[in-house]
């Protein structure tokens, strides 16, 4: 299932008839912009094109009154001044002779990527429209914005197609607020902003969008604003905002259909949002979503008004719808203080509507929990890592056997593969009794061949290092654990145990309930992984993993964002061919199933992760929700 892009060449004939600054940069280059990069990316000719219809007279109905549709259809023949004076009737907004044309295509064509979706025709998709949608309200023009693009697809989902959840999320720098109020009381359209808010400073300067407007009446917590109160915020910020707040939510409310606001103006370069996050941060909010209602994404095309900046995020938006990868994240993954502040208090207003962030252990201290400070290997003979790295060459005794050798072959062969850019990602099946040395040889591999940083996820029976002490003294494994080029970041799912043997070895159990084994990947195992910035990630399913097939997907499926794609999956010969299948399915691209209905996790889970979190939140930056408590 396919990819659709929705477009009329129509929607470039609006534009801005006379002087104003505010207004001016919402024009035509902006679509075509946008897609002349997405053919000499080659993107537009791998997506269904289809050409955006009007929406009807009915249609924009669903969300507006007739009287204001009348008077954007009276527009059609009026004059310049008369235009103009219109236009000065709301806040920035201009009307042009085609305006209803246009604004009826760009609803038309929202209508016409749900019903693509929803019908199985594709399975996601992007309508790259003019004029933008989530500032128009019911009877009155805002923001550029005419009608609500978005907001009639939802209201069009439900009725036409049954739908009961929608998720709407809103990553446009400026608030939705014609979205906000459309489903403030609706419980069933859970509606995601964050916004350049600078305290109520900043367009369209009202105080309901702040964190605790949440929704009224039985609406209430289905309305989530993350106002942003500085400039800059950049990669670590955006994706720290997913995984700690928006995720949490959305698989606690378990979407049929996820649409999002696609405004660009909170890229880099872009004159109104004046934020740092590159266009690849767009893939990999793409790609988080993806995992959400059964990969059904429809994305909207809203703001964005600096050419380079939106057409390059409209190209890894589309990549990703694709299925392609997302390419790593520059830079350190470090949220700001204030971009934490923020997360905070809106979680903290959220936290009375959502279980999923209510997350209480049982008590601050248990005794099955236990730190054990890494032995002072860190000065040993540094220098020799790369050699010794070769050294580990040596036999493996349960690799003797024949159909050990021959899967460990497949692995070397898959792994070089990956290292050298030929394929992003593969499966392994071994022998049972060969996983362990299996998983040993493909770390040493992985760090002579050009891993720089290596994240090994290992569930079930899976030591490593295998030999603790070796040598008379600390095995040559933990010393590549502990060297201070923290090359290898270990992560063991698993039994009892929630240890941190040092940063780069952490044990955690193997959550119970689908609440706890969400929390755990959004709330460590990806924040440790996006910290870490690995260029291979192995994840290993080792024997007795007791890790359920849609868990197993959902974590494997996830774990692309933070390694550029490069995945290598293990698991055991006598695994079941539906467990291979859906995980070369998730690491071609394909989503996850849904994991159905939201357990919360279990006490002894929410302690152990909290557990986990307070002892690594200073090393791994990402794994912080709220700002450091001034001394
Ligand atoms: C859709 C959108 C922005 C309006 C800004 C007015 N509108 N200053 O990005
Ligand atoms: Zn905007």
């Amino acid at each position: 299932m396919g990819t659709a892009l929705v477009y009329h060449e129509d929607m470039t004939a609006t534009r801005l008839l006379w002087d104003d600054p505010e207004c001016e940069i919402e024009r035509p280059e902006r679509l075509t912009a946008a897609l002349d990069r997405l053919r000499k990316c080659g993107l537009e000719q791998r997506c269904l094109r289809l050409s955006a219809r009007e929406a009807s007279e009915e249609e924009l109905g669903l969300v507006h009154s007739p009287e204001y549709v009348s008077l954007v259809r009276e527009t059609q023949v009026l004059g310049k001044e008369e235009l103009q004076v219109l236009s000065g009737q709301f806040d920035a907004i201009y009307f042009h002779p085609s305006t209803f044309h246009c604004a009826r295509l760009a609803v038309g064509a929202a209508l016409q990527l749900v019903d693509a979706v929803l019908t199985g025709v594709v399975q996601n998709g992007l309508a790259l429209v003019r004029p933008p949608g989530h500032h128009s309200q019911r009877a009155a023009a805002n923001g550029f914005c005419v009608f609500n693009n978005v907001a009639i697809a939802a209201v069009h989902a439900k009725q036409k197609h049954g739908l009961h959840r929608i998720l709407i999320v809103d990553w446009d720098v400026h608030h939705g607020q014609g979205i906000q109020y459309l489903f403030e009381d609706d419980p069933s359209i859970l509606y995601f902003s964050w916004h350049r808010y600078e305290h109520g400073r900043f367009w369209p300067f009202l105080r309901e969008s702040d964190a605790d407007a949440v929704g009224r009446g039985q609406g209430l917590g289905f309305t989530v604003n993350l106002p942003w109160n500085q400039v800059g915020m950049g990669n670590a910020d955006y994706v720290a905002a997913f995984l700690h707040l928006l995720l949490p939510l959305a698989f606690e409310f378990d979407p049929e259909l996820v649409l999002v606001s696609a405004g660009f103006d909170s890229a880099i370069g872009d004159p109104e949002g004046q934020m740092q996050a590159t266009p690849a941060c767009f893939a990999h909010l793409t790609q988080l979503l993806q995992v959400l209602a059964g990969g059904r994404v429809c994305a909207v095309l809203e703001g964005g008004y600096h050419l380079e900046s939106l057409a390059e995020s409209v190209c890894m938006t589309v990549q990703t719808l694709l299925g392609d990868p997302a390419p790593p994240l520059p830079g350190p993954m470090v949220p700001c203080q204030s971009a934490l502040e923020s997360i905070q208090s809106a979680r903290a207003a959220q936290a009375p509507h959502w279980r999923s962030l209510q997350l209480q252990a049982v008590a601050l201290t248990a005794p099955d929990i236990t730190l054990v400070l890494p032995p002072d290997v860190t000065q040993q003979e540094g220098s020799a890592l790369n050699e010794e790295t070769q050294a580990w060459a040596r036999p493996h005794e349960s690799l003797a056997q024949d159909e050990a050798l021959t899967a460990l072959g497949k692995l070397l062969y898959l792994l070089d593969g990956v290292l050298d850019g030929q394929v992003s990602s593969g499966i392994v099946a071994t022998p049972p009794s060969a996983a362990a040395a299996t998983l040993d040889v493909a770390i040493q591999r992985g760090l002579s061949h050009g891993a720089q940083r290596l994240l090994c996820v290992a569930l079930g029976q899976l030591d490593w290092p295998p030999d603790l002490v070796h040598d008379g003294g600390v095995s040559r494994a933990l010393r590549l654990c502990m060297y201070p080029g923290r090359r290898i970041l270990w992560l063991n799912i698993r039994g009892k145990e929630a240890a941190a043997l040092s940063m780069f070895q952490v044990s955690t159990p193997l959550p119970v309930l689908t609440g706890g084994f969400l929390s755990c990947i959004l709330g460590l195992v990806l924040p440790l992984a996006y910290s870490f910035q690995p260029d291979l990630v192995l994840v290993a399913l080792g024997p007795a993993h007791g890790l359920q097939g849609p868990h197993a997907a959902l974590l494997t499926s996830m774990l692309r964002g933070p390694a550029g794609g490069r995945v290598l999956a293990l698991l055991e010969e006598d695994s079941t061919p539906q467990l291979a299948e859906i995980l070369a399915r998730v690491l071609h691209g394909e989503a996850p199933p849904s994991l159905g209905p939201y357990s919360v996790a279990s006490p002894e889970d929410a302690q152990a992760l909290m557990y986990l979190r307070g002892q690594l939140e200073p090393q791994w930056k990402m794994l912080q929700c709220r700002p450091h408590l001034e001394a």
